[in-house]
């Protein structure tokens, strides 16, 4: 099988297994695994941010930050096609009792002056807002990066309101490697970032959430209550470190991969979408001749695996798993299926 479902298919290589056979553990909840305090402080360097912690996904991670930095009652401002919007179950509304307030953005970048039309006034009537939620980069734009200079100009108008902003980073890498921005400069425009080990980087479970000491300190309580406190979980983070240490630069054959799946496809009838909007590792077609579930049922028999991204797109994930001749047979298959 070609597995273009996700990032999140990859397998831990032999260095993550033999890393996670070796690690020291410890009891985590009491803090005392060193492995993941090796983790925790790797990645609170390379965000920039003071502190950071280990959560078992990337959802729950950004639960967490939405948990720590609201309140019942007040409303958090988001890209209406954002993850944390979209694809987490309601659990914003379920878990912190908020009010979403989706925004429409361009390739998911939301424009800071629409952000600061949204933010709330002080009114009765009106439910306070209480955070900013970013996406970097944006899955369901098309993994596209969005620029530093509108994070930028989204935290200018956050700080002129003492609103914190969340970053969505999951796959905050893949935006660095394939901008050359690097990394501390995204983190550097928001209050805490969430980042996947998991995903392109080959982990086989984790995410890390990180901001200030003060935030983190009221986040690890919210990870204990909703059951995330993981004990011995240093083997886990152990293909963590070796996830952050050696899988960054790589990203960039997945891209170089998405780069090749979208030219080929591109010139293909039956298929709409823009190649110059492929940034990373994520192309989302829609085809016009046919319906998604004929498409990926197609692709399916022929041994490809796709995900279909409701109402009417079909999405291919390059990752660590497929190579220059997975993508293409890949662009054969749809050629022949389109034909
Ligand atoms: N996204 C998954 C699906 O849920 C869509 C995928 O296969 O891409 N933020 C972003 C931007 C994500 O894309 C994802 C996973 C998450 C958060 C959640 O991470 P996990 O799966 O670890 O909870």
């Amino acid at each position: 099988m070609i597995d273009l479902r996700s990032d999140t298919i990859t397998m831990p290589t032999v260095a993550m297994r033999k890393a996670m056979a070796e690690a020291e553990v410890g009891d985590d909840v009491y803090g005392a695994d060193p492995t993941i305090n090796r983790l925790q402080e790797l990645s609170a360097e390379m965000m920039g941010k003071e502190v950071a912690m280990f959560v078992p996904s990337g959802t729950m991670g950004n639960q967490i930050a939405v948990l720590t930095h609201t309140r019942p009652g007040t409303e958090v401002i988001l890209e209406a096609d954002s993850h944390i919007y979209y694809y987490e179950a309601a659990a914003a509304s379920v878990f912190a009792g908020i009010q979403p307030r989706p925004l429409a953005g361009r390739r998911g970048s939301m424009p800071a002056e629409l952000v600061e039309w949204a933010i709330r006034q002080d009114d009765i009537h009106l439910p306070p807002t209480s955070l900013i939620c970013l996406e970097n980069t944006h899955n369901r734009a098309g993994g596209t990066v969005v620029p530093l200079k509108d994070m930028q100009a989204v935290y200018e108008v956050a700080n002129r309101y003492k609103i914190p902003v969340h970053l969505d980073g999951a796959r905050i890498f893949n935006a660095s490697v394939a901008s050359g921005v690097p990394v501390k400069d995204y983190t550097a425009c928001t209050t805490s970032i969430q980042f996947c080990l998991s995903k392109g980087l080959g982990a086989p479970v984790g995410s890390i959430i990180a901001g200030p000491a003060d935030f983190i300190e009221e986040a690890r309580r919210w990870r204990k209550r909703l059951g995330g406190g993981m004990r011995q979980a240093g083997i886990i983070a152990a293909a963590g470190i070796v996830a952050l240490e050696t899988m960054v630069d790589r990203l960039a054959e997945d891209h170089e991969n998405a780069r090749l799946l979208a030219d080929g496809l591109a010139s293909l009838k039956g298929i709409d979408f823009n190649p110059d909007e492929v940034d990373t590792n994520i192309v989302i077609v829609k085809p016009t001749t046919m319906s998604i579930e004929q498409l990926g049922d197609e692709l399916e028999k022929r041994g490809i695996l796709t995900v279909v991204i409701e109402p009417d797109r079909v999405r291919f994930t390059t990752n660590k798993e497929v190579n220059r001749d997975d993508i293409e047979k890949t662009i054969t298959a749809v050629k022949e299926i389109l034909a």
